[in-house]
């Protein structure tokens, strides 16, 4: 596999710097991922635990050189890897996250998912790091903070989209009470960190065109920055999956041959009890943690991306989309969800059903593990004190040209859009009446979908993007917990963010 190689190479010239960093902030250890070692976990050996209470790294963001088969000869990394380095901390702890711009643009730090304050030097998505300046990112990981699955990435306004398509974002775990559980810490665990690049000879895709209107999508599929990764678990045991969705418009629906997965936790953290699925869609943001119990017969099984339509017919019929998308008409399926409904991975002139993105085998045996019965409550929030609604669609603009609107409106740095009261909850109606899905996301806080469509949600999770189709309405309810402050919720799709569906949020204390 080249792909291991690349992976294996890169980490060979990382070390030399990574080891300086060790040493110098000498609260470093290695992640005790490091053990397993070979190819696919490449992500995780790039992985940094906190120590005595204290995570303090540094992340340079800078263009790399990448061998992906198929893939860009460059790409933007953190520390020279794709994706990455693996963050983990727990609950309580101090983070100090030094992140210097070698790029030749503007940049800074999200900590999606994170509930952290949303000003000074936390999760401050005002900030503006200029090229070749430096930023202290400054925070404590709240000692109540839910365990989970979260997701680092630059928010500039102006330039993430460029900056996520070329490659930048990382994980970030939280460890805690959903790791305690029995039968969930006796699985082996693996990051899934699904990013779709450009080919190799399309750049950066940055000035794609007609790819921002519809969100950019790169044909090169890649599972921790490697192509077709091979996965393994012992027969009778448990993989446990932490799948992040670090694309910059690509949906991913994710099935394993012959394998339920067994959903255990959304973007939030746990669910109270596992959700059996047959496959599992993630939109750009969306994190899920699932179990896959390895009791089928053995063999090699292929994990798939299935094809996805996230742009319905009608105004986008006329218009070819640019090299490398991937979007196709609705073509009269309702959602289009079905198999056959669109057009695969490559590219909208290679119709495809599906793409084997990486293969699981099985590999030694355990005696079996069970799954487990319950995991951790889901407390409902209390009554909205108020409701507000939040249509999200499209329209031109003298000069502009294409631009997504939130109420009518394109995003403004100075406008504020929403402001509400620390402590209050409320319930947000999502209106979609444009034409493409959009990942509905929101900043500090995580919410619970309510319904959809007046229909109530079977299961209750917290979740910070949910995905709203075309002419759905999907309620959330939120509680503004803890953290006054300005900040942003936004289409997930970052074109989609850049043309104008943002939001600022004040919370006022
Ligand atoms: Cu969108």
């Amino acid at each position: 596999m080249q792909a291991v190689r690349f992976s294996r190479r890169s980490l060979l010239t990382l070390a030399g710097g990574a080891a300086a960093t060790v040493a110098a902030a000498s609260v470093w250890t290695r992640s005790r991922q490091l053990r397993h070692g070979a190819g696919i976990h490449a992500a995780a050996e790039g992985a940094w635990r906190s120590t005595g209470g204290q995570l303090e790294v540094d992340l340079v963001a800078k263009d790399t050189a990448v061998a992906i088969p198929g893939g860009p000869a460059r790409a933007l990394t953190y520390n020279g890897l794709l994706p990455g380095p693996v963050l983990e901390v727990n609950p309580g702890d101090a983070v100090r996250i030094r992140l210097h711009n070698r790029l030749d643009q503007p940049t800074n730090l999200h900590y999606h998912g994170l509930h952290i304050p949303p000003g000074g030097t936390a999760d401050n998505v005002f900030l503006n790091v200029a090229p070749g300046a430096s930023q202290t990112y400054d925070f404590t990981v709240p000692a109540d903070h839910p365990a989970g699955t979260f997701y680092y990435h630059p928010h500039r306004h102006g330039t993430v989209a460029d900056q996520v398509f070329g490659g930048l974002g990382g994980v970030l775990i939280v460890r805690g009470e959903l790791d305690r559980i029995p039968e969930v810490q006796a699985a082996q665990e693996q990051v899934l960190f699904l990013k779709d690049l450009p080919a190799g000879n399309d750049g950066t895709g940055r000035g794609m065109g007609m790819g921002m209107m519809l969100g950019r999508e790169g044909p090169v599929l890649t599972v921790n920055g490697q192509v077709a990764p091979e996965l393994s678990v012992p027969a009778g045991g448990l993989l446990r999956l932490r799948i992040v969705n670090g694309s910059n418009a690509r949906f991913w629906r994710l099935a394993l041959d012959d394998h339920p997965f067994h959903l255990i936790a959304t973007d939030g953290g746990a669910l109270e009890a596992p959700v059996e699925l047959e496959e599992l869609l993630l939109a750009p943001g969306e994190r899920a943690e699932v179990l896959v119990q390895a009791n089928r017969g053995g063999g090699r099984y292929r994990l798939l991306n299935l094809p996805y339509v996230r742009v319905r017919g009608g105004m986008m019929g006329g218009m070819a989309p640019g090299r490398g998308m991937s979007m196709g008409p609705r073509g009269g399926m309702g959602m289009g969800r079905g198999p056959g409904a669109g057009f695969g991975p490559g590219s909208a002139s290679e119709p495809q059903g599906q793409l084997s993105i990486a293969t699981l085998s099985y590999a030694g045996s355990v005696d079996p593990l069970p799954l487990p019965q319950r995991l951790l409550p889901v407390e409902p929030l209390p009554e909205p004190v108020r409701t507000r609604r939040f249509e999200l669609n499209h329209g031109m603009a003298p000069g502009q040209g294409m631009v997504f609107l939130i109420n009518g409106r394109p995003y403004d740095h100075h406008r504020t859009d929403t402001r509400v009261r620390l402590g209050d909850t409320e319930d947000w109606d999502v209106v979609n009446t444009g034409v493409m899905d959009h990942p509905f996301h929101v900043h500090i806080n995580p919410f619970q979908v309510i319904s959809r469509d007046g229909t109530p949600e079977p299961v209750r999770a917290w979740k910070d993007v949910v995905l709203v189709r075309p002419g759905e309405t999907v309620r959330i309810r939120t509680r503004f917990a803890d953290f006054p402050g300005r900040t942003v919720f936004h289409c997930h799709i970052f074109d989609h963010e850049e043309l104008g569906m943002m939001g600022n949020l004040e919370i006022d204390a």
